[in-house]
């Protein structure tokens, strides 16, 4: 049989199959009777009609691969942060009039189902949505790629607002079962953890040529889970391929446990908990044994299935870097390094040298962050218990570095105790950074000041001795979901003056700047951002019961609460605002409603007094009737993929406020300008080039500078100058302290005082207090000028077309993959 003969999808028996196939899911997949079955049974039985077409896709696409036996690239990623699928696959499949009109021949209205999927929300923020938006524009480029990762069980926590406290609630997303994935039970390997090492055969290096055998382990079983990622406007597809874990067979629990039947039920819990749960912490390193174990456990996983395949084609390991790039989104895929190692040497029994060469060409390695507390490290002891052989490799890796840069830079040991892959200061623990430089081919930043700082600060060491190795890469996000679903409206009107084209080539999007001053453009524009302010507005009032006003001004700041992304900067002018409108109620104010989205870690208490302080200020500000309409606060909570899909369309104003020199790149400041928001912030990651692109007429800039920052703390920072410097800031902190907004508590915002008051403020908020609000004075000014506002929101759009991830991913593809789309 041919594959071609499944569907014979003309337009005209198109809709008529996908009527058959639906109800044939639902009736026999899902075993609903039609006249009973609910809307999610119906999504359901939609779903997986529609993944059978991108099956079909992707069993032509892997006939075509493997005839052309090119390179793959594996993306590994400990965080995919997807979403809903539903729509994304329609708009890929161009499915979506068919289906349409399919479910309504069975009397099922489409546009009640998509918002009954639950998000796939293995993610925390930024990072793994970058991994999201790289799978869809791999696929769309037509290249090889694969994901790995875990399949979580729980993903993000879902965030209640309780109180105006955030409390957290577990994310069981596959209680409805997740029509997107396909089990695969015959691919499963086995991991093993902790044992010992037996060596035969010493060498005189210690290095080479013995035996090494890894024994007494305990083992758990990965099992492969397959989500088919469409391309777009294109039959590719790619593959991200989650494992999840499982026992060893009962039988072995039986044999191991003698008789011992609630200990192997246990044993077969703890087995099975490695991936259990998404650790909530963004820019934090865990630190945890579980955590290492989960890292491990993809890592041993994907290696076993990326060799198997090359394997089966190959019998020597020569041209594996021909076959095979592997992509470290961050360092928590790095044991794939001593893996590969491991994998190479002991049980193919290469030489040290041969498999050091190899690795270093399959390997390379993304950094999304320069902050201290982000950098994973892991203790000596504990890498030791659970991988005593990758310990071994590790060390074995350090002593040839060391070696030869000491023979090529000459010997000097503060340099050798500052690039050692470990930290021999208190106790020893390994850097997993510095293994991901030494053992990579290429390492990236991931905007223009980040990769050059990375250069100046965490690798300075590193970028001496090879400078070849370091490059750019800036982030950048799919415009299928992040424009062409989330924004009907606007993608309807820039469909009719420029065609349907930039979904796939978005720097098209600069030929709007020629309609920028077209009158009826320019109304058309404003009349799409209002539909989707109102839109916003209903689900404001639906789910908050707070009225706000669509006319007024939208200022958006969603993105994880960390102290160094300055929610609290945002607040302080928020009640500088407040606080103004009062001593002069009847001036001419712009109205506006300022929203904040987006969780806390469940540890971090700075950024949970921040949730409930936003909430508090909320609370008096909406409620008092001297402001009106002049300013609401609002606080949505459980910030999401599928939130911010309603959220950012909405946005007047993007708030990307961090200190500059600490946020990495940012994706959500390229979103919101994709939707016609002015950006107002500071020059920190890729609002940098953001300005380079929409011109600096149309975007607010404020604050102290990187070098500026530098200097300041250089010079001996002292915030309590400038509070007594600045009357109006120095009324706002005294509200805080003295409970203005915590009435029921007054010593509830006292820590909050103390950061600035006390503690030194370690990112410089106040320092660019003053800048800030007198930004927002520009703000005003501009909003109240409509055609004015209007036209630069346009220019911004026009200017969004290099932040594509498509022009990211040619760049990977062609800087550091050396990949070539395959040829359908
Ligand atoms: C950057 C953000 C950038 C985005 O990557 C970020 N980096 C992390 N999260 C991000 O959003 C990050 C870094 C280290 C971590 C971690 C998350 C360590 C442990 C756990 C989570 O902040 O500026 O846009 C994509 O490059």
């Amino acid at each position: 049989m041919n594959l071609n003969d499944l569907h014979q999808d003309d337009s005209a028996n198109q809709v008529a199959n996908l009527k058959r196939s639906i109800a044939s899911k639902l009736v026999y997949a899902l075993g609903k009777d039609p006249a009973a079955a609910a809307p999610r049974d119906w999504l359901q039985a939609a779903a997986l009609a529609v993944r059978e077409r991108l099956v079909e896709r992707q069993m032509k696409l892997d006939g075509v691969q493997a005839g052309q036996d090119g390179k793959r690239v594996y993306y590994m990623s400990i965080e995919f942060l997807i979403g809903r699928t539903f729509t994304n696959a329609l708009l890929a499949l161009g499915l979506h009039e068919d289906v349409r009109q399919a479910l309504d021949e069975l009397g099922v209205d489409l546009e009640q189902l998509p918002e009954l999927e639950p998000d796939a929300a293995l993610g925390n923020g930024g990072l793994g949505r970058l991994a999201a938006c790289f799978l869809d524009s791999m696929a769309t480029l037509n290249l090889a790629g694969m994901g790995y990762g875990i399949r979580y069980d729980y993903g993000m926590f879902k965030q209640e607002i309780v109180d105006g406290r955030q409390v957290e609630a577990p994310d069981y997303w596959l209680t409805g079962g997740n029509p997107w994935e396909v089990a695969r039970p015959n691919v499963q390997f086995k991991v093993r953890f902790g044992g010992r090492i037996e060596t035969q055969g010493e060498a005189a290096d210690g290095t080479a040529n013995m035996t090494v055998k890894w024994v007494d382990t305990q083992d758990v079983i990965a099992m492969a889970y397959d989500t088919i990622i469409p391309g777009y406007a294109t039959d590719a597809t790619n593959t991200l391929r989650l494992w999840s874990a499982k026992a060893v067979d009962e039988f072995h629990l039986q044999t191991f446990n003698g008789g011992n039947y609630v200990g192997a039920v246990e044993e077969k819990n703890a087995a099975e908990n490695i991936s259990r749960v998404l650790y909530p912490d963004d820019s934090t390193q865990a630190g945890r044994e579980l955590r290492l174990r989960q890292e491990y456990f993809f890592c041993a996983a994907s290696l076993q299935d990326i060799i198997a395949r090359y394997l089966a084609k190959h019998d020597d390991f020569d041209a594996l870097p021909d076959h095979v790039a592997i992509h470290l989104n961050d360092t928590h895929p790095v044991l794939a390094i001593p893996e590969l190692m491991r994998i190479l040497i002991d049980d193919h029994g290469l030489e040290f040298a041969r498999a050091w060469t190899i690795t270093q060409k399959v390997f390379s390695y993304t950094n999304h962050t320069l902050m201290q507390e982000a950098l994973e490290t892991w203790p000596v002891d504990m890498m030791g218990h659970f991988l005593p052989r990758h310990l071994h490799i590790i060390f074995d890796i350090n002593k040839a570095f060391i070696d030869a840069t000491n023979e090529q830079f000459g010997i000097d040991v503060e340099r050798m105790r500052r690039v050692s892959l470990i930290d021999e200061a208190g106790e020893r623990r390994v850097r997993m950074a510095h293994l991901a430089v030494v053992a990579s081919h290429k390492v990236n930043g991931v905007s223009a000041l980040h990769s050059d700082l990375m250069t100046r600060s965490i690798f300075a060491d590193f970028a001496k001795l090879f400078p070849e190795r370091f490059n750019n890469k800036t982030n950048g996000i799919t415009p299928r979901r992040w424009l062409s679903l989330a924004n009907p409206s606007l993608s309807k009107l820039i469909d009719a003056r420029i065609g349907p084209d930039w979904r796939r080539d978005l720097e098209q999007l600069g030929r709007l700047r020629d309609l920028a001053g077209e009158q009826e453009f320019a109304q058309q524009f404003r009349a799409a951002k209002l539909v989707n302010k109102e839109r916003l507005a209903s689900y404001i009032q639906e789910h908050l019961g707070i009225t706000v006003d669509p006319t007024s001004l939208f200022d958006v700041q969603v993105k994880r609460i960390h102290e160094y992304k300055r929610q609290l900067l945002n607040v302080l002018h928020v009640i500088t605002r407040y606080n103004r409108i009062l001593a002069n109620p009847d001036a001419n104010w712009v109205p506006r409603t300022v929203i904040f989205a987006g969780k806390a870690a469940s540890a971090y208490h700075m950024a949970k007094q921040t949730i409930k302080l936003i909430n508090d200020v909320a609370e008096v500000v909406n409620n008092d009737a001297r402001v009106g309409d002049k300013l609401k606060v609002v606080f949505i909570p459980n910030y999401s993929v599928s939130l911010a899909e309603i959220i950012i369309p909405a946005a007047d104003l993007s708030e990307q406020i961090s200190t500059a020199g600490t946020e990495a790149s940012g994706t959500g400041n390229m979103k919101l300008g994709l939707n016609g928001a002015l950006t107002i912030g500071t020059l920190d990651g890729a609002n940098v080039e953001m300005r380079e692109n929409v011109g600096a007429d149309n975007i607010f800039i404020f604050g102290n500078t990187t070098e500026e920052v530098e200097a300041l703390r250089a010079q001996g920072y002292n915030p309590r100058e400038i509070i007594e410097q600045n009357e109006e800031l120095r009324q706002v902190l005294e509200q805080l302290r003295d409970g203005l907004f915590s009435p029921d508590e007054p010593a509830r915002f006292h820590d909050v005082y103390k950061v600035f008051a006390e503690w030194g403020d370690h990112y410089l908020l106040l320092a660019d207090y003053a800048s800030y609000v007198q930004t927002q004075d520009a703000v005003d000014e501009l909003f109240r000028q409509g055609d004015e506002w209007n036209r630069k929101a346009i220019l911004n759009v026009a200017g969004m077309g290099v932040f594509s991830s498509d022009r990211t991913i040619a760049e990977y593809a062609e800087q550091i993959w050396n990949a070539q789309p395959v040829k359908l």
